[in-house]
């Protein structure tokens, strides 16, 4: 409050009589003194995010030793300066009570578990001493690993130091490696992540299933807003009106499971009405030739009859991206795994930029910069280890489907432990049933989680990770357009008894016999040393969170940087000569897929906002912001069914498992009459998740089929159709 001099004055007059004997108050004043305000000391920590794969470089602000808020790194290219909501709200999952607190083992049965809550000496001395027996009865390749998430780097070091190459990830077979692999099979590349879309300086954008801005990876949604803004045309296939689909200049609802027939249209225009790059495709391409005969019969009318889609659309969108080459992005879903063809569809959208001449291309597919880690130096070698389970011609990492099945059967030989790290495994992999059975055959299942999560009631011990903020993981390099290294480190020290993985890993290296691959006192020494071996300075890292080399950027393809392609022919094969030896498609061929059965409506699902899967449905401020899912349906599709928006129903599916919660309703234009739609990772029966059990309805559960793509191992899932009951 600030007094004017007339108040002053005023204010003098009605104390004037006190003031005289001010003086004695002042004496006694004298001695006393003001308690001293607790000083304010406040940090900036830096840290990456951990609540997506996105890694957004970040500062942890530290008051007096809390964490009060999470700040983007202004120099992070994969948040650009600001983190998503979800990011942001990461702090409330670092005091979120409901977190695991002890390591914990089971002493009842798995599914119904007994906790003993036991010490971290006896936790990993029980562990070191079942792995041990495992690997000598077994081999150490019966030991696997699940993994998705930055911690998983000390496992991955652990298991390979046990000699076992069997690590897992639900991101791949169950993710994003159909795209991979398309894009991997055209152009000897695949698409990375954070992908290599030159979205910003894209001219013609064409999504496929991509549903940007609910599917939040940060600087890829500011990217996509500066094209738009920019006036760059947006073209999206989707059964479902999403975010972005609103935003663009074509929507088209494709009937679900038909867009490889889009596709293979647009590409019969584009080769028909010779708008694909000619010189590219003549100097840098092989098989053109057998791919203008395979689309002959591919016509856009046809294409209309499969999809739904307008023949005018298809021919009007093929002439509009042509006008924009190569500044083009033609983009697959990076949840790929769809309907078990997924692979062909990716390589029909790979082939539509390789038409464009993107690829290397300003606004098309940059060329990722070339930056890894260095080892630590002085480990041994790895010992020896029998080749992963792939299973599958070009399944380059390992799949879940394999590993599932060598679980269950023993074939090509046994798998007797598997470790899960950051996965939630009974949400990730399609087929619940299958999951447990094969959990079941293990001599060990160990769950390393920040949460009491669904897949860990199955566990036999449970291991308390502490969260990203409090903890140092590995560097993160960004092969990205410019070449980067970034450091997460502890904000504030580790709550409760959790742990880093770096910690937990060299413990039971320890106890196991392996500390020769463990030499580091910390982290910290850890970290000094691989930055020393880079060449550059822990404490800059460690001032500015992320180091870059923008002088190494070389994004496109230029005069000193001539296209190369690290396929067997060393051009962009448009035609695969590798899939024709391996008994596969060489060129994509469409088939029909399987309607729903009469009653039935396709049950779809994808991301929403808010939430990274299932691992932040319980954390407190994504909780409030939205607790539950909801499930959209078509107007006439209600109506039909006597459905009223708001009211909850449980869905069944076509094998009659019937969803444990039910979901709310929500009715809306923007979805296709043939199938309703989901977030995904809601619906969880963990109860010690005080906030998100029982709420919403969990996708996975309902898909109890899934269709293995014959080129990689992936598990199509949208082929699971539901009914509706109404919750009485
Ligand atoms: N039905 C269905 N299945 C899907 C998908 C789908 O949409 N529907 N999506 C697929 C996709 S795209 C992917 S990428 C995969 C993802 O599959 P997962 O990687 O298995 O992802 P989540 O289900 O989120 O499981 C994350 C687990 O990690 C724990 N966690 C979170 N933070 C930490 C941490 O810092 N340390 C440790 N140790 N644990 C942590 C969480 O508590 C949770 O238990 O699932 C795939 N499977
Ligand atoms: N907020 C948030 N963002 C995330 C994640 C997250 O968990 N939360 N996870 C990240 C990860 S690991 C991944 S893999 C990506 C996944 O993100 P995306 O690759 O975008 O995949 P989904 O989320 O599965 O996509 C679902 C979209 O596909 C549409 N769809 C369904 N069936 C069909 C069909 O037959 N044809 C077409 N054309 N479209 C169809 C659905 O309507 C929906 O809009 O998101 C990433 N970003
Ligand atoms: S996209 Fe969001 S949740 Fe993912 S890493 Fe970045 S800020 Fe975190
Ligand atoms: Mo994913």
């Amino acid at each position: 409050m600030s007094l004017s001099r007339r108040d002053f004055l005023k204010l003098s007059l009605v104390t004037g009589g006190a003031i005289a004997g001010a003086y004695k108050i002042n004496d006694s004043l004298a001695s006393f003194k003001a308690p001293a305000k607790p000083p304010v000391e406040v940090k900036y920590v830096p840290n990456i995010c951990e609540i997506c794969f996105w890694n957004c470089n970040l500062f942890a602000k530290v008051v007096n030793g809390k964490v009060v808020g999470l700040e983007g790194n202004p120099l992070s290219q994969r948040g650009r300066g600001m983190l998503c909501g979800r990011g942001n709200a990461g702090h409330s999952l670092l005091y979120d009570p409901d977190r695991l607190k002890k390591p914990r083992i089971n002493t009842g049965k798995r599914g119904d578990p007994k906790w003993r809550e036991v010490s971290w000496d006896e936790a990993l001395s029980f562990i070191a001493d079942k792995l041990n027996n495992i690997k000598s009865k077994y081999g150490a390749e019966a030991i696997a690993l699940f993994s998705h998430g930055s911690g998983g780097s000390w496992w991955k070091h652990f298991l390979a130091s046990l000699g076992s190459k069997n690590v897992f990830a639900p991101s791949f077979a169950n993710c994003r490696g159909a795209r991979d692999i398309g894009f991997y099979l055209t152009f000897g590349t695949d698409c990375s992540s954070p992908e290599i879309y030159d979205l910003e300086n894209s001219k013609f954008i064409l999504l496929v299933g991509y549903h940007l801005g609910e599917n939040a990876h940060n600087s890829q949604v500011q990217e996509i807003m500066i094209a738009l803004s920019r006036g760059a045309k947006l073209a999206v296939l989707d059964p479902r009106l999403s975010n972005i689909a609103s935003k663009a200049h074509w929507w088209l609802p494709v009937k679900p499971a038909t867009d490889l027939a889009v596709l293979l249209a647009l590409i019969h225009v584009i080769i028909k009405e010779e708008l694909y790059d000619k010189d590219y495709v003549s100097k840098y391409t092989i098989g053109f030739d057998k791919l203008r005969e395979a689309i002959k019969d591919y016509t856009p009318e046809w294409a209309s009859e499969e999809s739904d889609i307008p023949a005018q659309a298809i021919i009007d969108i093929a002439r509009e991206m042509s006008l924009h080459k190569p500044s083009v992005c033609a983009i697959g879903g990076r949840f790929s795994v769809w309907h078990g063809n997924d692979v062909q569809r990716c390589r029909a959208i790979a082939i539509i930029n390789a038409l464009m001449g993107s690829w290397g291309a300003k606004g098309g597919y940059y060329l990722p910069a070339i930056i890894s880690l260095p080892k630590y130096p002085g480990i041994p070698p790895y010992p020896e280890a029998k080749p992963p389970l792939t299973g599958y011609p070009f399944a380059l990492l390992p799949t879940t489907t394999a590993l599932r099945k060598a679980t269950l059967t023993g074939d090509p030989y046994p798998i007797k432990a598997w470790i899960a790290y950051s996965c939630n495994l009974l949400q990730a992999m399609p087929n619940r049933k299958e999951t447990l059975e094969a959990i079941d055959k293990l001599d060990l299942y160990i769950a390393v989680d920040v949460y009491p999560h669904e897949h860990t009631l199955w566990a036999d011990v449970v291991l308390p990770e502490c969260t990203y903020l409090e903890r140092y993981d590995d560097l993160i390099v960004d092969k990205m357009k410019i070449p980067a290294v970034s450091l997460r480190a502890p904000a504030v020290e580790p709550l409760f008894e959790s742990r880093p993985s770096w910690w937990i890993c060299k413990e039971l290296a320890n106890k196991m016999g392996l500390s020769a691959y463990f030499p580091w006192k910390d982290a910290e020494e850890y970290l000094r040393k691989i930055c020393e071996a880079m060449n550059i300075s822990f404490d800059e890292l460690y001032e500015k969170g992320i180091i870059l080399f923008p002088d190494q950027s070389k994004p496109y393809f230029d005069k000193d940087n001539p296209p190369h392609f690290d396929t067997p022919s060393g051009k962009i094969e448009l035609y695969s000569k590798q899939m024709e030896e391996a008994g596969l498609d060489p060129l994509p061929k469409y088939s029909k897929p399987i309607d729903p059965p009469q009653g039935y409506l396709r049950l779809l699902s994808g991301r929403h906002p808010l939430h990274s899967f299932s691992r932040t449905v319980n954390i407190p401020i994504l909780h409030e912001l939205y607790p539950e899912n909801e499930l959209w349906i078509n107007p006439k599709k209600a109506k039909e069914l006597g459905l009223k928006d708001g009211q909850y129903v449980r869905l069944i599916n076509q094998d009659g498992v019937r969803s444990t919660f039910s979901v709310k309703i929500k009715i809306t234009n923007r979805i296709r009459p043939d199938c309703v739609y989901m977030p995904h990772g809601h619906g969880v029966f963990a109860k010690e998740l005080s906030r998100a059990y029982g709420k919403g309805a969990n996708d996975n559960e309902l898909y109890t089929q899934y269709k293995i793509d014959p080129v990689m191992g992936g598990t199509g899932m949208r082929i699971n159709f539901v009914k509706l009951e109404k919750e009485v």
